[in-house]
């Protein structure tokens, strides 16, 4: 998606750096949001109702947020309300058809398709039933070649969708300039000849909210499983168009990010909203947080200080906890750039063990001090600082993990996040 969020970003990041917001503010920067959506082709009626809402939960969220927690709150969850679902791709045995206008992007997608169920270590066919472009078979048989796919020509169809000696069959079907009858017609046909076990209905980003129209005249003649959005990452209208599937409950599988074949993505409607509002993907970085754990059995140590900082290059704790607005965080502590990882890996490979568990007994030692400094190839005052900026981030890991009151908030601001 060509990133119309920006504006929108840097204006909630704002908000929420403020002290002491104000309903005016909120009101502020709902309006934001709804420039923002309705630049992105979203409709301004349902722009207008989803905003409705989001007043409306902040009104009703319990006490014991503060307000801004509250807004987060309030659109964090209507905006993944807003945008739909994800479809959950089974890695089974199946029949796929992709339907969709003429250069949707439909035999291209069957390929990337193809290739993610390849990749899965499932065995894949390509199938092309598309007789109206004289080089379609053509076309998707050197797209089999190239990912190392069994092809079946028209002719073979049938016979191949019968015999499933693939895991994975994924059928393309030909388009057609508009939605008319006939082309519904024969894709009813071949539904029925096929019996696919699921349709995936494939639409370019920028048709934006018409989606909505085209989606359900296709859905009335085949039941479509699942939309794939293609060329999302150059569209400004991918808003419009997801936010329409949303609203006739057509869940997104993919999202195709570009014309080589491993430009694909699975949907996840929360790593959208997180991009949207400039946070991190909450599930994803739980994903992340988990080693933290380990901090709470007082295993916090130099050592796996710099393992996170590795793993995750910016610390989890500080997008969170500075998104939750609780601590004012030395920033320059934990987000660290990939010179002051390698700064880290340095000092620590010239450290004993003991250095390590302990970093306390160099600070004390100016010839500790000077030893590492040779060793790795830092100036004793870079030595220094970078053990003072562990010093400032294992304080204020302690601070967070003792701090119960803020756990339980963490836990009622994101359902599942469990950290004792
Ligand atoms: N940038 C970008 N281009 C894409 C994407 N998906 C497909 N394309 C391009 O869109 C064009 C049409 O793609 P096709 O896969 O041939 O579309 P189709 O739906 O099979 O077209 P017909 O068979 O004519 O109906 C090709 O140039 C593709 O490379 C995408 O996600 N991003
Ligand atoms: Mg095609």
């Amino acid at each position: 998606m060509s990133d119309i969020f920006s504006i929108f970003r840097k204006n909630f990041r704002n908000f929420l750096s403020k002290i002491g917001i104000t309903d005016k503010d909120v009101k502020e920067i709902l309006k934001e949001l709804q420039k923002t959506l309705i630049a992105s082709d979203v409709d301004v009626k349902l722009t207008l109702e989803l905003t409705k809402r989001v007043e409306q939960r902040i009104l009703n969220e319990e006490k014991g947020f503060t307000l801004k927690e509250k807004v987060v709150k309030a659109l964090y969850e209507e905006l993944t309300e807003f945008f739909g679902s994800s479809y959950k791709v089974e890695l089974k045995k199946k029949v796929i058809v992709l339907i969709g206008l003429y250069g949707s992007g439909k035999t291209t997608t069957a390929a990337k398709i193809g290739n993610y169920f390849k990749k899965k270590g499932l065995s894949v066919a390509l199938i092309s039933t598309d007789t109206e472009r004289p080089a379609a078979q053509e076309q998707l048989k050197q797209l089999a070649a190239k990912i190392n796919a069994t092809f079946y020509n028209v002719t073979q169809a049938q016979q191949a969708v019968k015999a499933r000696k693939e895991d994975v069959i994924i059928i393309d079907t030909a388009g057609k300039n508009a939605l008319d009858k006939e082309l519904l017609d024969k894709l009813r046909k071949e539904y029925e000849n096929l019996k696919p076990e699921e349709v995936f209905l494939v639409l370019p980003a920028d048709i934006g909210k018409i989606a909505i129209e085209q989606a359900s005249a296709f859905n009335s003649v085949i039941p479509i499983n699942a939309a794939i959005i293609t060329r999302f990452e150059g569209s400004g209208k991918a808003g419009g168009a997801i936010s329409a599937l949303a609203r006739i409950k057509i869940p997104i599988a993919f999202l195709g990010t570009g014309e080589k074949l491993e430009a694909l993505q699975e949907y996840h409607v929360k790593s959208l909203v997180a991009k949207i509002l400039g946070m991190p993907d909450f599930d994803s970085l739980i994903e992340r947080i988990k080693p933290i754990e380990n901090i709470e059995q007082n295993e916090f140590s130099l050592e796996t200080f710099y393992a996170q900082l590795k793993a995750f290059k910016s610390n989890p704790l500080s997008e969170l906890t500075s998104m939750i607005g609780l601590y004012d965080l030395p920033k320059d502590v934990l987000i660290q750039g990939e010179e002051k990882i390698k700064k880290y890996e340095a000092m620590i490979n010239s450290m004993t063990k003991e250095e390590r568990k302990n970093p306390e007994i160099v600070k004390k030692s100016q010839s500790r001090i000077k030893r590492i400094a040779k060793g790795s190839g830092l100036s004793e005052q870079e030595v220094i600082s970078l053990l003072n900026e562990y010093f400032r981030a294992e304080k204020l890991v302690k601070k967070l993990m003792s701090d119960k009151g803020m756990l339980k908030k963490i836990q009622k601001m994101l359902p599942g996040f469990k950290i004792a």
